[in-house]
């Protein structure tokens, strides 16, 4: 319940610094990606690892764009009918600091926009010491509440570093696993965001790599009836496929990508940490909703 009220206690001032931040990131110039999500082989075990060294090999794959600070980080996903996953992968993060955190951001309607909605949902997990991190938080389905923890509905999201089974490196570090009731999400095609930050000396990644206060901006998240061999096949045989921007899983070799000058200049502010924005961003989006709405805009 600290943790819940530090988050909340943060979130006027932190309004603040969300809207300095939104002025400094640029408009995405391009339409928002969409990405097919495999049908599963392999059955996930919400415990914050590689269970198996191939749990995970049947997902597609894609790497985080760092904004701030460099290292190699993933995420994937893949989906059965009842549920959608999500591995988030930070093989660079060997040392786990307070405040580290992983997020996945959901337009559950896909009405999009130019600010957050009420139907639009994160879930996060954060570490509370260097050793213990947190369940899964939601917002979002607005009823006037902020962060909870684990929401019921089936919601399930746990972080270790244990990685020995992870075929990226086996050497400790940071992995998160999200489940996602596809009941959640209310049209064949969502909006999906997904983001770590922390870090003492800052970090910030994403994908995709755009402003996450527009949800215009966000990846368009499709459910795909074919598995991840089938779907690797289809791009290969159709080059003008929608799927083309779906990598192979050959990508498991392949390093993130850095940006720094993007636009997105959070190092432009002086004076807070990275951890503190980007737990920021979360909460500026929940307390300019909450503005508006007591507002009647
Ligand atoms: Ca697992
Ligand atoms: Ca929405």
């Amino acid at each position: 319940m600290a943790e819940l009220r530090k988050t909340l206690a943060s979130i006027v001032s932190l309004t603040v610094l969300f809207i300095l931040i939104s002025s400094t990131v640029s408009p995405r110039a391009s339409a928002p990606q969409t990405v097919a999500c495999p049908k599963l082989e392999r059955d996930v075990t919400i415990d914050g690892k590689w269970t198996s060294a191939q749990e995970w090999t049947d997902a597609s794959e894609f790497p985080l764009t760092f904004m701030e600070g460099t290292g190699e980080a993933y995420f994937s996903m893949k989906h059965d009918s009842n549920d959608f996953y999500v591995l988030v992968d930070f093989v660079s993060r060997t040392k786990t600091e307070v405040g580290d955190d992983a997020l996945v951001v959901l337009d559950t309607q896909n009405d999009g926009g130019k600010e957050i909605k009420d139907d639009d949902l994160a879930l996060l997990i954060r570490w509370n010491t260097p050793a213990v991190s947190m369940g899964a938080m939601q917002w979002g389905g607005w009823t006037g509440q902020d962060w909870q923890l684990l929401p019921s509905g089936g919601f399930e999201a746990k972080s270790s570093i244990e990685a020995e089974n992870d075929p990226h490196s086996t050497a400790p570090h940071e992995i998160y696993e999200f489940r996602i009731p596809k009941a959640t999400l209310k049209t064949p095609t969502s909006g999906l965001w997904v983001g770590i930050g922390g870090g003492e000396a800052g970090y910030f990644a994403l994908y995709p790599p755009a402003d996450i206060s527009s949800p215009d901006n966000w990846g368009q998240l499709e459910f795909s009836g074919k598995t991840l061999a089938e779907l690797t096949a289809t791009v290969t045989s159709a080059s003008t496929s929608s799927l083309s921007s779906t990598p192979p899983q050959t990508s498991m070799t392949q390093t993130a990508t850095t940006s720094q000058g993007s636009g997105f200049s959070i190092s432009s502010i002086p004076g807070f940490p990275v951890e503190a924005i980007f737990i920021g961003l979360v909460s500026g989006l929940v307390a300019l909703t909450l503005t508006r709405r007591r507002s009647g805009r």
